[in-house]
């Protein structure tokens, strides 16, 4: 097989991600190329051949020849990767690899250096082969190399919002790359590469369908094609899961009731899973969105949502099955503050769930908004394991079109410290922390991936793709250096690329925040699609869908009040957090009307009052989008021209759009605070009425 020609025969577009493999510098490969020359494994067994593929694909890539395969390990030049006794006797016993860490070590076989990729089990290796290529895709060296490391979290896991007739909700980036019409006899190579990609950063499961899920794919025909996949993704080391409707013994089984408590419905429940695993043996379980947003489930019976959890994980825990089960809740007709809900309703269930149900929690209480507090949930329920749950696909911060690195948002969220029970119980040490021992931990991210030649839309997207990966791994890593490691793979090794790319990544995300939400605002997006800004919008049906309620903007000032005088969401949290957060003064700016009324002239740390604050920031947030296009620009020809193009033309679309986020809120806000613009800011280019009357029917990734 000739692996790695393809890279220099096509142009890139985006495809092979940040598995590029491209060829070393010539230095580089002349002290590569002898210590890697062959290499021993087993590759009878499909988990460890995957990962000799890979060994052979990147090392041919990168250094114009791959290794050979031998039988054992007998000179200088060699990497053995193995599972085996034998391996760990001469490669050292390194503890904490647990059952899918791996060690990476240089050791003397006959007096001559031989790197070992050793591990207790085969995706262990395939884990550590993916690392050991990184080291060489990010210009590092591979002499000593004596490399321990293993996932903090057990699942680690896609959620891909795809519904059966491939629309991907809230997806950015074509149509869902499950091909069910196709499916089962026909099995798309890029799932292959899809498993690549996932398991070279550490992701084990995926979700192939929509959280407002269809029933019909618990039908047998659809779980012959589910078993298709499952078999492409099972050499990468990814389990399948599905979504369920909790409803399914009403639309599949022509039972009367749902009611998790009624004999028949558990019966129907314990049966269909029974058959699912018939058909696909390693099957990871289902993850199950209930009474949110429209979707049934046990409170249509005056069931709680432990009773509803439980009921499937019963059926699944013969079979080692894992149930995901959202907290993501908040009910029609609920006068309480949105963001309480999902506190109110499970808290009080701690303890109840069964040992097998993770209940998935967002990284805030109100919807991936650019910025948020972290979930009160974290810390506030001990005795039940709680999953993370990150949106990749960008809702909420401006699409595919939109550069938002999102690993800082993510790394603000896990070092987040709960207090509970006590200081420097950060959200990542309440998520990597199992409830007793053996107890499951994970993370979960909604999906950026579909059927564009990039997979994510844009090419900075596949960023957060990467990142999410790396966060699942190990939730306390750090945003910079995945930034780096990315960009090296995906944009190479040039320092006079790889600065201004980090560079632009990490201060992404806070431009957007500045554009679109600055000070702790949240949810003014337009209506349905999210496209946009609608900071006007009051007239929805329910109270929480509209802007209005979420930024509470009037004569005297802007904010929602949620301390104890307001909705008292505050009180949700730890004392030391209230007691932070509780006064404007000490709350961080950035959070600030997240929990406060303020008056227009209230004195910012900047030392502007509020009003001038709020115009500053979306300037600046404006600003460093045309810093980011000035950064880009003098990329031109150090990248190659087919993608810095793409990115060239994005961010022109980011740039106008940012400003149309500047332009309607400064129109709207300034319509109620009646106050002139601070000096050396322009005013909008057009009135109030021109912005709230811009519709887009067609925008991209509508709920449908
Ligand atoms: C919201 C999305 C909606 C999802 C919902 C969820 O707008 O499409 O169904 O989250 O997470 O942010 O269930």
């Amino acid at each position: 097989m000739c692996f790695g020609l393809a890279n220099q025969a096509h142009a890139e577009d985006g495809y092979d991600l940040w598995l590029r493999y491209q060829p070393l510098e010539s230095a580089a490969k002349a002290r590569v190329a002898p210590a890697v020359r062959y290499f021993v494994a087993s590759t009878d067994r499909p988990i460890i051949a995957a990962a000799a593929d890979e060994l052979k694909r990147g090392l041919a890539g990168m250094i114009g020849a791959a290794p050979s395969q031998r039988e054992k390990i007998d000179q200088a030049g060699g990497i053995l990767i193995s599972t085996d006794e034998v391996a760990f006797e001469v490669a050292g016993r390194p503890s904490g690899l647990g059952d899918e860490g791996y060690a990476i070590r240089t050791r003397n076989v006959s007096g001559k250096p031989t790197i070992f990729i050793v591990a207790h089990s085969d995706v262990g290796v395939l884990y550590g082969v993916f690392r050991f290529l990184r080291l060489l895709q990010t210009g590092q060296s591979i002499d000593n190399l004596d490399i321990i490391d293993a996932p903090k979290l057990k699942v680690r896991v896609l959620n891909h919002w795809d519904n059966l007739d491939r629309h991907v909700e809230r997806g950015y980036a074509g149509l869902s790359i499950w091909d069910w019409q196709k499916l089962p006899l026909h099995k798309d190579p890029r799932y292959v590469d899809y498993a690549r990609a996932n398991a070279s950063i550490g992701i084990n499961g995926t979700v192939l369908t929509n959280v407002n899920a269809n029933a019909d794919i618990l039908r047998p025909d659809y779980l012959q094609k589910v078993k298709a996949l499952a078999e492409v993704f099972r050499p990468y080391g990814i389990k399948v899961y599905l979504t369920a409707r909790f409803s399914a013994p009403i639309e599949l089984g022509g039972l009367k009731t749902a009611d998790p408590l009624d004999p028949a419905v558990q019966a129907w429940w314990k049966a269909k899973i029974d058959e699912i695993y018939t058909v696909i043996p390693d099957f990871g379980g289902l993850l199950v969105k209930a009474n949110s947003e429209g979707q049934p489930g046990p409170a249509d019976y005056k069931r709680t949502h432990a009773e509803g959890a439980n009921m499937m994980a019963d059926a699944l825990a013969p079979h080692h099955g894992i149930l995901m089960w959202r907290a993501f809740v908040y009910a029609a007709e609920n006068a309480e503050d949105r963001h309480k809900q999902a506190y109110t309703e499970f808290q009080p269930l701690d303890g109840e769930f069964r040992d097998n149900v993770l209940v998935q929690v967002k990284n805030g209480a109100i919807d991936f908004q650019p910025r948020e507090p972290f979930h009160p949930l974290f810390g506030a329920m001990p005795r039940t394991p709680l999953m993370m749950e990150f949106q990749i696909t960008k809702e909420y911060l401006g699409f595919a079109t939109h550069l938002a690195y999102l690993g800082t948002m993510w790394e603000e969220a896990l070092q987040s410290d709960t207090f509970r029970p006590a200081r420097g119980s950060t959200v990542a040490k309440v998520i990597e922390t199992p409830i007793d021992a053996g107890a499951a931990t994970g993370m979960a991210g909604v999906a950026n991936i579909g059927s564009d030649r990039n997979w994510s839309g844009s090419q900075f997207d596949q960023a957060n793709w990467y990142a999410f990966g790396r966060f699942a791994w190990d939730p306390d890593a750090k945003a910079g250096p995945i930034a780096r490691d990315w960009a090296r793979m995906t944009w190479g090794n040039d320092p006079a690329v790889v600065e201004p790319v980090v560079g632009m990544m990490m201060g992404s995300r806070e431009a957007v925040v500045d554009y679109m939400t600055p000070l702790g605002l949240g949810h003014l997006m337009a209506t349905g699609h999210h496209y946009g800004p609608g900071p006007w919008v009051s007239d929805l049906a329910r109270p929480e869908w509209n802007p209005v309620y979420y930024h509470k903007a009037d004569a005297a000032g802007i904010g929602f009040d949620r301390t104890a005088r307001g909705s008292d969401a505050l009180g949700q949290y730890a004392p030391e957090v209230v007691e932070a957060w509780g006064n404007p003064e000490t709350i961080p700016e950035k959070l600030l009307l997240w929990f406060h009324h303020v008056p227009w002239d209230y004195r910012t740390k900047s030392g502007r009052i509020l009003w001038d604050e709020l115009v500053t920031r979306y300037d600046a947030g404006v600003g460093a989008v045309g810093k980011m296009q000035a950064d880009w620009d003098g990329l031109r020809g150090k990248v190659d021209t087919a993608r810095w193009a793409e990115v060239r033309d994005f961010l022109a679309i980011q740039h106008q759009e940012a400003t149309w986020w500047r332009d309607a809120s400064i129109a709207y806000f300034q319509s109620i605070s009646k106050r002139p613009l601070p000096a050396g800011h322009k005013p909008p280019a057009h009135d109030l009425e021109y912005y709230k009357a811009i519709t887009n029917p067609y925008a991209p990734g509508q709920a449908k």
